[in-house]
């Protein structure tokens, strides 16, 4: 029989082969973990490797993303759709097996990592969806959502403070079916942790609540299956396993050293490790027998299928619940929706109400709320200033499910936590703060974008218009730069119904994250026909069109500054100057229309002008160099939020001068 030493060789062997193929990689962490991967992916993971979108499969996150062929050796091993080939292409130009893990080019990768500690945070945000699901769908004798989150991470995932921020939740949300193992090999990169990273960490994580198994030894079998059955048995905490391990444990010279971490061992090291560790085979050639103990293809098959014969009977007995499940994991928006939609837009452009954005917002929530079970969300303690609870909030807390989060001052961990639960299925996560502390959550928003996921980022306060709390909370630089972000759609709608058609375009899209930007500020109602209304989904529309004649100028606009366009139009028209308001809500869905609508709403050869409180650059790919920019190029004021916008010259009067200014040129 072959022993679970040569099990956890055979990943050791692939990850320092593929490494030394590539000349690229990271063998250390693979080699230090192998045996608690066997452990956790042998004796413990509940997964099918024939289907890796099995819904009620175990989630397994790889934190410490550098130790990608770990990743890569167990998904082989199992039996996934990734070929020895694949293994050996490592970190090669459209391969599966990319450097760091990604969502949705591997199968059986459950979320992009690498970005150390934002897996952790993905984990949690699993967790969440997990407990959210169980609480909504689960019958008495049927646990139909009913599955752990295993992660790894590292030294660096610790160190990262989005750490303390997920950590810190799924401690007092007391995720009981989170378990991490810490792989405490006390090497980084710039070499023995001693000197930057002493914390305590079991205590660390007692404080948060977690249930922690101190001191295991992370190639001691018996100990780690011990601690994962302990692990498994606490379900009111996450648990924390801390194993201590050597990283590239079977390196004759490289192990326990820093140099192991990032680089191919060498030739001469791979061999003298194949010839410590016994492991006779060539490069990629795994012996059959052990092929054929790690295969998990059968027990997977076994599982999935009792689990689709408890879902068979879920459906007898509780037939409703079991459709709307269907639909929910297959991300499908509810039967209807594009009627409802319609109707609440109809409805909203009926009321014609001038409100701030944010509480524009609010009422989209309370319109489409209802008819969205999947919708769940919350905010970095700025519910109040967000205006993200809405009547059918309910809290998820520490022994209850729901569909509001509480997510705490963590922005940073929010958005990664959202990202998790969107990665998860069955939910669309919503997370909110105001739109300059997006800076702190950034690398989550890139990471949703880089995964094309549906998760939902709500920033309010999104300007100069905020006020006197002044220039540390006034977005200037904000909108443009998340626009820098490909596949992320940035939405500042100007009144209630742009701010309704924004939240049913994020909604609907399928293959992207969306920012909603937001006002403090009331913000003037704008009156619109039908085809408006049904463009506001193209990103950007003809909202008032010239009087008179063809346009001479388009003036383009976002949220806040767009009753500023309309104003200037009406005092240009006095002045016999034709000018045509484009409301451009969203750039990058505008910039995927057809060539021809999009020279329908801005003509070539018409004088542009761009308005909109923040930076002037972003606003030069639209406008052209001929064209005018008013906005703002320096930082805020504290100050009342009217008075800054005469201060900035931000008005009526100076966005007419601009467009007389353009068509001076
Ligand atoms: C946010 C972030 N910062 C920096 C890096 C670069 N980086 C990759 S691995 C690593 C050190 C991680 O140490 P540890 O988790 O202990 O990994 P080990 O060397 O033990 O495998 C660093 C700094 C990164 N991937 N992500
Ligand atoms: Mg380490």
């Amino acid at each position: 029989m072959t022993s679970r030493s040569e099990l956890s060789n055979a990943i050791r062997a692939l990850a320092m082969d593929a490494v030394q193929q590539a000349n690229s990689g990271h063998p250390g962490m693979p080699m230090g973990m192998a045996d608690i991967a066997e452990t956790v992916w042998r004796h413990h993971l509940r997964h099918n490797p024939a289907n890796p979108g099995w819904f009620n499969r175990d989630r397994f996150v790889l934190s410490n993303g550098h130790g990608s062929m770990l990743l890569y050796a167990l998904l082989h091993l199992t039996g996934y759709a990734l070929s020895i080939d694949e293994i050996r292409r490592f970190r090669q130009l459209h391969s599966k097996t990319p450097g760091h893990p990604e969502y949705g080019l591997t199968p059986g990768v459950e979320t992009t990592t690498g970005p150390l500690g934002q897996g952790l945070a993905n984990a949690v945000g699993m967790a969440i969806a997990e407990r959210a699901l169980a609480a909504e769908f689960n019958r008495p004798g049927f646990a139909v959502v009913d599955h752990h989150t295993y992660v790894f991470l590292g030294d660096g995932c610790l160190m990262e403070g989005i750490s303390h921020e997920a950590c810190s939740l799924a401690g007092t949300l007391g995720l009981g079916k989170l378990i991490g193992c810490y792989d405490d090999n006390g090497i980084s990169i710039d070499g023995k942790v001693e000197g930057w990273f002493t914390d305590d960490t079991p205590r660390r994580f007692e404080a948060y609540g977690w249930h922690v198994i101190p001191n295991v030894d992370g190639h001691d079998f018996a100990a780690l299956d011990a601690a994962l059955a302990a692990a498994k048995a606490v379900t009111d905490r996450p648990s924390l396993i801390c194993c201590k391990t050597v990283i590239a444990k079977g390196a004759p010279t490289k192990a326990g050293s820093a140099k192991a971490h990032g680089e191919a061992l060498g030739a001469a090291e791979v061999a003298a490790t194949r010839a410590a560790l016994g492991w006779n085979h060539p490069a990629f050639e795994i012996p059959r027998e052990i092929y054929a103990a790690w295969d998990a293809r059968a027990s997977g098959a076994a599982r999935e299928a009792e689990w689709n014969g408890l879902f068979a009977g879920y459906a007898k007995a509780h037939p409703a619940e079991a459709s709307e499940f269907t639909r929910r994991i297959g991300g499908e928006l509810p039967a209807g929706w594009r009627e409802h939609c319609a109707k609440v837009l109809g409805a909203t452009r009926a009321k014609a109400e001038t409100v701030a954005t944010r509480k524009a917002s609010l009422n989209s929530l309370e319109l489409l709320g209802p008819v969205l079970p999947e919708l769940i969300g919350g905010s970095a303690d700025l519910a109040g200033s967000n205006y993200t609870i809405w009547s059918g909030s309910k809290p998820l807390a520490r022994a209850s499910g729901g569909n509001y989060l509480y997510f705490g001052v963590r922005e940073f961990g929010m958005c990664a936590i959202v990202n998790g639960i969107a990665l998860h299925a069955g939910l669309i996560p919503y997370g909110a703060t105001f739109l300059t502390f997006s800076d702190y959550a950034r690398n989550a928003l890139r990471m949703a974008a880089l995964m094309r996921i549906r998760a939902l980022f709500v920033f309010t306060h999104d300007s100069i218009g905020l006020g006197e709390d002044g220039p540390t909370h006034q977005s200037i630089e904000h909108a443009a730069s998340l626009r820098l972000i490909p596949h992320l759609d940035v939405w500042r709608p100007c009144d209630t119904v742009e701010s309704l058609a924004a939240w049913i375009a994020a909604i609907e899209r399928r293959d992207g994250p969306a920012a909603l930007l937001f006002s403090r500020q009331n913000v003037a109602f704008q009156p619109r026909d039908d085809a408006q209304v049904e463009a506001i989904r193209r990103g950007g529309y003809v909202l008032a069109e010239a009087d008179g004649g063809a346009a001479q100028a388009v003036i383009i606009a976002t949220g806040s500054e767009v009753p500023l366009a309309i104003g200037a139009r009406r005092a240009l028209a006095g002045e016999g100057i034709r000018a045509r308001v484009v409301s451009m809500p969203c750039t990058s869905v505008f910039d995927r229309q057809d060539a021809g609508y999009r020279e329908a709403v801005l003509p070539e050869g018409v004088a542009r002008v761009a308005v909109e409180a923040g930076v002037t650059d972003f606003w030069r790919k639209y406008v052209g160099l001929d064209g005018e920019v008013v906005g703002i190029d320096r930082y805020g004021e504290s100050a009342p939020g009217p008075e800054l916008y005469k201060f900035f010259d931000i008005t009526v009067e100076n966005v007419a001068a601009a467009v007389k200014r353009a068509l001076a040129r």
